[in-house]
């Protein structure tokens, strides 16, 4: 018989993912998992934070962002140091961001502390969204995972 490759569409995700270009923009702590509106005002503050630091001369971080079966993982560009590691049980709230097509946004919780990360993409952030979205809501372990997905 051939062998089939696996037609679950979850293999490109197997072991260390999908790898991404990206900055990070900011960091936010929030005091819930959603609200749309929550979000956006984070991000809102986060990108005024952005401009106020390049005004100052500054550069966003520039990360790797790795999606996998697991979840998310943002590592430094210059060093691969793994400095987040988002179980992907535990993201909520993904947001598209709809003054920029490379940006996006979602919510880590974390032992009940709710973390907004708000990324730049070096391309279109739309297929990083449909990742994150197909390995959140991927049925690979118990619990269904229900992920609110801000987008329209
Ligand atoms: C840069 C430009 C880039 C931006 C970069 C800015 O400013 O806005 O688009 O990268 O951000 O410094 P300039 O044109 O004055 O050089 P992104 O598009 O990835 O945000 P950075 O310095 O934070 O990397």
């Amino acid at each position: 018989p051939v062998t089939k490759p696996p037609s679950d569409g979850t293999s490109r995700f197997q072991g260390d993912g999908v790898r991404y270009k990206a900055k990070l923009i900011g960091v936010d702590y929030v005091p819930a998992a959603q609200g749309d509106k929550m979000c956006l005002d984070s991000m809102m503050k986060l990108k005024g934070q952005e401009v106020a630091g390049r005004n100052q001369g500054r550069h966003k971080q520039r990360v790797w962002l790795k999606v996998s079966i697991t979840g998310v993982k943002i590592l430094d560009e210059r060093t691969g140091v793994v400095e987040y590691d988002h179980e992907r049980g535990k993201i909520n709230s993904l947001t598209k961001d709809e003054s920029d097509p490379r940006a996006l946004s979602y919510i880590y919780d974390h032992e009940g502390t709710y973390t907004l990360f708000y990324i730049k993409m070096a391309n279109l952030a739309d297929p990083v969204l449909d990742d994150i979205i197909e390995v959140c809501q991927s049925p690979v372990t118990q619990e269904d995972q229900v992920i609110k997905v801000n987008k329209p």
